[in-house]
């Protein structure tokens, strides 16, 4: 088994990321399989509450304001059309629920209080919860804990240098700064990025060796291909070559060992075989459901059809937990039905 180490050099990881396609591969896998359980893929399942209208100017992204993408824009869903999208995605197999809105940030009003409800209310079904609502405060941060939340995802998307060339309304510092918010408080850190954003090979490895080097390793790292979207700036941009994606995988994998290596955005445009040598080198989640937060993902049942396929299977909810938060106790401060 190779050591958890969170001292990899930029030259460790640019090496391992040149070396030839199949060999690496056959590297990742062999760590996958000293670390992980074979066959076995995490199932996430992706909602988006509060879509659009973001003050935010994220290149690639379709929820922000100023770009005009024509997304359904819409303000903080209902308590209960969130917990029936929960049951839905439960008795499809899924073991945990990402819910994520189009915000800058957290602010401590009835919005965020709904939030709070929505974790509660998921949690007591036995499902894990993940977050993804922008910055956070440390007191927002444990708010959320407190609520049950068992994951925050918070992506660096790439680079520092290439980060302040595609968002200019905050910095990779704030980012920064609220992971830290999420690990203090308990929250499980699921953090990533994107590659086709017109970024090198060393931003790639640059946003790696960020996350290798925290103090620890996030529980999941999402590795995304770039949707490229009407209307964004990156809107023409030509889209990621299927080795790439299996390349920044295996290297993912490969750094961070133990760490839930999740397929991401841009399945849709990968064939089953091309997905299958994503799971040959690592990755052990993908979001399931025909939609992401506003563009289009693959069928649940072409999903459930590669599963059978490949020979994987979905993973429990709250595997790497000692125990799963009591369902009594989630369910005492929900205010709703
Ligand atoms: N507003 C919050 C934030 O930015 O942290 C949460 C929602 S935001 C849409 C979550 C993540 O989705 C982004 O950090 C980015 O990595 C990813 N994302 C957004 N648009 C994308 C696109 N067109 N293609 C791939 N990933 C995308
Ligand atoms: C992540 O890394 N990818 C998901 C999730 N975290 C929130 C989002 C992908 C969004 C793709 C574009 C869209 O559907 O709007
Ligand atoms: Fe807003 Fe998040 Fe999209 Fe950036 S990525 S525009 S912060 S929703």
């Amino acid at each position: 088994m190779t050591a958890i180490r969170n001292n990899w050099t930029k030259e460790e990881i640019l090496d391992i990321y040149n070396t030839p396609l199949l060999e690496l591969v056959f590297r990742a896998a062999s760590v996958h399989r000293a670390h992980n359980p074979t066959g076995e893929v995490q199932v996430s399942s992706l909602l988006s509450i509060k879509t659009g209208g973001c003050p935010e100017d994220c290149g690639y992204c379709p929820q922000a304001a100023r770009y005009h993408t024509g997304v359904d824009v819409h303000k903080l869903l209902p308590l209960d059309e969130v917990m029936q999208a929960a049951d839905n995605a439960k008795s499809g197999g899924a073991s945990r629920m990402c819910l994520g809105a189009a915000w800058r940030e957290v602010r401590d009003n009835r919005d965020f209080d709904r939030v709070l409800d929505m974790v509660k209310g998921i949690t007591s079904k036995g499902m894990e919860v993940c977050c993804t609502l922008g910055m956070l405060t440390e007191e927002q941060a444990k708010k959320l804990a407190d609520a049950g939340l068992y994951a925050y995802n918070h992506n660096l998307d790439s680079s520092a240098e290439f980060y302040e060339t595609i968002i200019t309304t905050r910095t990779y510092d704030d980012r920064l700064k609220t992971i830290e918010h999420v690990r203090n408080s308990g929250i499980t850190v699921c953090s990533g990025g994107i590659i086709g954003m017109g970024e090198t090979t060393d931003d790639r490895i640059g946003m790696l060796l960020t996350l290798a080097n925290m103090p620890k390793h996030p529980d999941s790292v999402p590795i995304n291909a770039l949707v490229p979207v009407e209307g964004t700036p990156m809107e023409d941009r030509p889209p990621v070559p299927v080795w790439d994606m299996i390349r920044m995988i295996a290297v993912t994998r490969i750094v961070m060992p133990e760490t839930v290596v999740r397929l991401s955005a841009g399945r849709l445009e990968m064939s089953m075989e091309a997905q299958a040598l994503c799971f040959m080198a690592g990755a052990n989640s993908i979001f399931a459901g025909d939609k992401l937060l506003t563009t289009p993902n693959p069928e649940f049942n072409q999903d459930m059809d590669m599963f059978r396929i490949l020979g994987l299977s979905p993973r429990e909810a709250f595997k790497n937990k000692k125990t799963q938060p009591a369902k009594e106790h989630a369910m005492e401060h929900v205010n709703a039905p």
